[in-house]
């Protein structure tokens, strides 16, 4: 392997003839990529095989840091592997290139001279926190409504596919279903339940009881109503239980232009999930409201639990005017490593 220029791509056995298939590649001096079969069996023969010649197995995690000096660049590149969505690997890739190491950098300039600029930018990558943990975490967007009034029909509908069932008899869905997806770039998972009402059916009580708990930890809630009834008193009810819930006017198809009028929906487009219609632009009111400001390009976002924490402490420290700790605690954390690769 060593006479072999660097970059070639190489196939052969691992061990003679007998052993594995693999494409072996010199990426540089120091370092060849063994790619082989995947599955368990494979890669554990090869590994074992490394680990008898002397070998040190790291984790991936290790792995990363070896090669990025700048922990934060690191943490990006385990982030990235784990983004489902362009939008949010376009974001994590400016981190991964610098766009937050140079935000922490000009906070902690601002901090050193015990600048009150420092207030704001704290408040600016503050305010980024919450995207920034979504980045690799979706968002949770839960459907409630009393039965009957389409909630499954337009999880369905969201969805591109038939993931719930749909049935004229209301009281169709128990248990709390998700799946995910993406809306307006952002990765959503979605959760469809049991339509609210009292009832003397266990069964359905319980499902009831259960979606009142997902709802509870939502990032964001739809409430449907069905336009072709317009605003009843159990809406009004279910509205005043969960307030932060956007109304959505569902069945729009049956009343056939009329709008039923709510002073909560005078913003969100009514849809009908049997027709199809109004589903993208619901989907993009709901990227909306779940990330009202996206940062611009290469902007400084925060998206790891411990550097946000970090902010966090370090907001603290700012409260009660200790400037110099909150830039000391904030290098102590994100100290760039020498490089040993
Ligand atoms: N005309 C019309 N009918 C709809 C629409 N959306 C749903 N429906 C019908 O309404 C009925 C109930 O739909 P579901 O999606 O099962 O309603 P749900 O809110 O999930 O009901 P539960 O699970 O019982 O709470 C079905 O017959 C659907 O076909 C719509 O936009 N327009
Ligand atoms: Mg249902």
């Amino acid at each position: 392997l060593d006479e072999e220029p660097i970059g070639r791509v190489l196939f052969g056995h691992w061990n003679v003839s007998a052993g594995e298939e693999v494409v072996v590649c010199r990426a540089s001096r120091f370092q060849v990529e063994v790619h082989c079969h995947g599955g368990r069996v494979a890669a554990g023969e090869i590994m074992q095989s490394l680990l008898d010649l002397g070998c040190e197995q790291r984790t991936g995690q290790q792995w990363l840091h070896l090669q990025e000096p700048d922990p934060i660049a690191a943490a990006a590149r385990g982030a990235l592997a784990r983004a489902t969505t362009e939008r949010t690997a376009a974001i994590l890739l400016d981190q991964y290139h610098g766009a937050l190491r140079r935000g922490l950098n000009e906070l902690l300039a601002s901090l050193d001279r015990a600048d009150r600029a420092a207030v704001s930018l704290l408040e600016t990558l503050r305010a980024r926190s919450s995207l920034g943990l979504h980045l690799t975490t979706p968002w949770k967007v839960a459907l409630l409504g009393r039965p009957n009034v389409g909630k499954s029909s337009l999880i369905n509908a969201l969805l591109g596919y038939e993931r719930a069932i749909v049935m004229a008899e209301p009281g169709t869905t128990r248990d709390v279903l998700s799946a995910g997806t993406a809306l307006a770039g952002w990765p959503v998972e979605l959760f469809d339940t049991a339509g609210q009402r009292t009832t003397a059916d266990p069964l359905e009580a319980a499902g009831i009881e259960l979606a009142s708990e997902m709802l509870k930890g939502a990032d964001l809630l739809l409430l449907i109503a069905d336009a072709s009834q317009g605003w009843t008193d159990a809406d009004a009810l279910l509205a005043s239980r969960w307030p932060r819930a956007l109304v959505v006017w569902n069945k729009c198809d049956l009343v056939d232009g009329r709008r039923a009028e709510h002073p909560a929906t005078a913003r969100m487009p009514p849809v009908s999930a049997l027709m199809r219609q109004g589903i993208d632009e619901l989907a993009a009111e709901i990227g909306r409201r779940l990330v009202p400001l996206p940062p611009p390009p290469e902007s400084a976002v925060p998206f790891t639990v411990e550097i946000v924490g970090e902010l966090e402490e370090a907001t603290a420290f700012v409260g009660r005017g200790q400037f110099d700790e909150a830039a000391r605690h904030l290098r102590d954390r994100n100290r760039v490593q020498p490089n040993f690769a």
